[in-house]
């Protein structure tokens, strides 16, 4: 990764500078791939090494075996034949090292650059701003994590060695035959038009049946992933045989697409033996009649055939490896297409470390839209002093999340400027400002580990006092000891199941944890009892102490005690004030008061 775009200022994983710097660079997106690979130069150079030595002594054994009739049929002298034989076993001994050490090579720097690969490609997909991930579906992401790594695996693995071991193969068969008798190596040669022609067919109708089959096994994965993710709500509306039946005609299309992939390669396959059978005949045909002039020996006529296998051998693979080159490229272009979204959100390069701030929030004049040219928020011109709280009201879409997803800068303003202690937030490192802001989601997000873990996830060095600490204020301890093994219960996929009211406490000691200046909360629905409401309700009012507090909240205790309550209406301020001034007049803040918290009023006043 390039700086501008690290948070984080201490990454677990070791990159390589110079694979990052080249899966940047411009070129073709296989080119760029392989430049992970590069980065391996001694294994590289190694493999390449081990590669050619073993495809030239392949080349050698036929010419052995060849001495070894010729001489025999000639002196019937066992010693020679000892000789010989023991030159075949040892070339075939040094083959076999060679074949391993390039085994091993290639292993050890394909897995090395996937390794690489693998590590950057998640690092960047996790540093993409909001808009990105807003826009991509996580099926897509994960595919490109694995189904097309695994695409470029195969390549860098059989691809390119494939190529190199078989370009010496066919030139080298091609010469020995021809040192042999220039008649067997035009006719050895004659085959090869024939056998490229139907394996160019043979790949241009096989490789689209095998880019469709695979896109059809991508769907059916994401249904199940979506039916086993969502598998209650299929319950809950008894759609259980529908979705069977679903599945099973998707199940159908694959299965009819595998037939015809297999249907196609049974056709192809024995076009491409008969022609290859038919070129070792007739050169059979040929040596022998030239075994018979006296123009070539036995051995001679036994060594073409051994060669006229190795230049064949090449040819048969060439649609194979077209295949594969395709996929590996569409593979690397949609990595590169991930890799190249950076456009929104990047830290400026001189960006400093934002200073311990006291909690000062401006906006100045900000205008906001998620897309080019559409303005969800008009205008907003606001200052807020450090421990004061804020309450966003407005109908649904009225823009109240976009307000305070500007202050971490999840996004970026289209005009104007968000402050935070007279720091313009696009001035300063991501890591910086964010560390030092509080954020509450709507969707409260735990993930699969401890409880503790999970509360410490914005600062993974925090004791277990300043957990208990956190879980306090948030009013989460109580439960949390309730648990059966405390703050060490495992929660998230086979973890203990935590209610909804459970679940947005222990996010909002998280939050607090951080013990940031500034706390943003997305608070706007939750549907949960009235004591839970309470207790999330004083877990709020703890949390805003001594902070400035953005909140958007439904209910009316949150907004009564704010500092100032903000109305927004289609993206732009209407009203602000507190609770009794905006009451006092007629306006949207009296009509939201009368239609949705009049009923709460009645509520605790009892
Ligand atoms: P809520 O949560 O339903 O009470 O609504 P607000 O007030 O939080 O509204 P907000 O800020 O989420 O949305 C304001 C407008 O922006 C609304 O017209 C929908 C639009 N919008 C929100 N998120 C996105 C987004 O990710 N992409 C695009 N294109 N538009 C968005
Ligand atoms: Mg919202």
């Amino acid at each position: 990764m390039v700086a501008q775009d690290t948070a984080a200022p201490a990454r677990p994983v070791p990159e390589r500078a110079g694979a990052i710097a080249r899966m940047r660079a411009e070129g073709h997106p296989l080119l760029r791939m392989m430049g992970f690979l590069w980065e391996y130069e001694t294994a590289v150079s190694l493999t390449l090494l081990f590669l050619i030595a073993s495809s030239l002594l392949a080349l050698v054994t036929p010419s052995l075996i060849q001495q070894v009739i010729d001489r025999a049929a000639a002196y019937g002298s066992p010693s020679v034949l000892g000789l010989y034989a023991i030159g075949v076993v040892l070339v075939s001994v040094v083959n076999g090292a060679c074949s391993f050490g390039q085994r091993y090579g290639v292993a050890y720097l394909v897995q090395g650059a996937l390794f690489d690969l693998r590590n950057a490609l998640y690092s960047h997909i996790l540093h993409l701003p909001f808009g990105f991930h807003d826009r991509t579906r996580t099926g897509q992401l994960i595919s490109r994590m694995t189904s097309d790594i695994d695409n470029l695996s195969g390549f860098f693995d059989f691809g390119l060695t494939g190529l190199v071991s078989m370009t010496i193969t066919f030139f080298g068969a091609a010469f020995m035959l021809f040192r042999m008798s220039w008649q067997i190596g035009l006719l050895g040669l004659g085959i090869v038009p024939p056998l490229v022609v139907v394996a160019f067919r043979g790949s241009n109708t096989l490789g689209p049946r095998f880019f469709e089959l695979r896109r059809q096994f991508a769907r059916i994965m994401s249904q199940l992933q979506e039916n086993f993710s969502g598998v209650r709500v299929v319950k809950a509306f008894a759609r259980e045989e529908h979705e069977v039946s679903r599945f099973r005609l998707e199940l159908d299309e694959f299965l009819r697409q595998r037939m015809g992939v297999v249907r196609a390669f049974a056709t192809f396959m024995p076009l491409m033996d008969f022609l290859t059978n038919s070129g070792t005949l007739l050169i059979l045909g040929y040596g022998a009649l030239s075994v018979i002039n006296g123009q070539l020996s036995l051995g001679q006529l036994v060594a073409s055939q051994a060669y006229l296998m190795m230049l064949t051998g090449p040819v048969r693979m060439v649609g194979f490896m077209v295949v594969m080159g395709r996929r590996a490229s569409a593979a690397a272009e949609h990595i590169c297409e991930i890799l190249d979204a950076t456009r929104e959100v990047v830290e400026a390069p001189d960006a400093y470390d934002l200073p311990s701030v006291k909690g000062e929030v401006t906006f100045d004049h900000v205008f906001f839209g998620y897309e080019e040219g559409s303005h969800v928020l008009r205008d907003i011109t606001l200052h807020v002093q450090p421990g004061e709280t804020i309450a966003l009201l407005g109908a649904t879409g009225s823009g109240k999340t976009s307000v305070i997803n500007l202050i971490p800068r999840f996004y970026d303003v289209s005009t104007g400027r968000v402050l935070v202690d007279g720091h313009d937030v696009r001035e300063v490192t991501l890591h910086s400002l964010r560390q030092q802001i509080g954020t509450i989601f709507q969707e409260a997000v735990l993930f699969t580990g401890t409880i503790a873990d999970n509360i410490a996830f914005g600062k993974a060095d925090a004791t277990m006092d300043e957990i208990e600490r956190a879980a306090r204020m948030a009013q989460a301890h109580d439960f949390i000891i309730e648990f059966p093994d405390g703050y060490q219960t495992h929660v998230g996929e086979r973890g203990i199941t935590v209610s909804g009211g459970q679940r947005q406490r222990i996010t909002i000691a998280r939050a607090l944890l951080l013990d940031a200046a500034i706390l943003i909360m997305d608070d706007s629905t939750s549907s949960v009892d009235v004591e839970t409401e309470y207790l999330i309700q004083s877990a709020l009012n703890q949390a805003m102490q001594g902070r400035t507090a953005f909140v958007i909240a439904h209910r009316l205790s949150t907004v009564k005690n704010a500092d100032r309550i903000l109305v927004l209406d289609a993206g732009v301020v209407v009203q602000e004030g507190t609770h009794d001034e905006l009451l006092a007049v007629d306006g949207p803040y009296r009509r939201i008061y009368e239609t949705q918290f009049a009923d709460q009023e009645e509520g605790e006043a009892v």
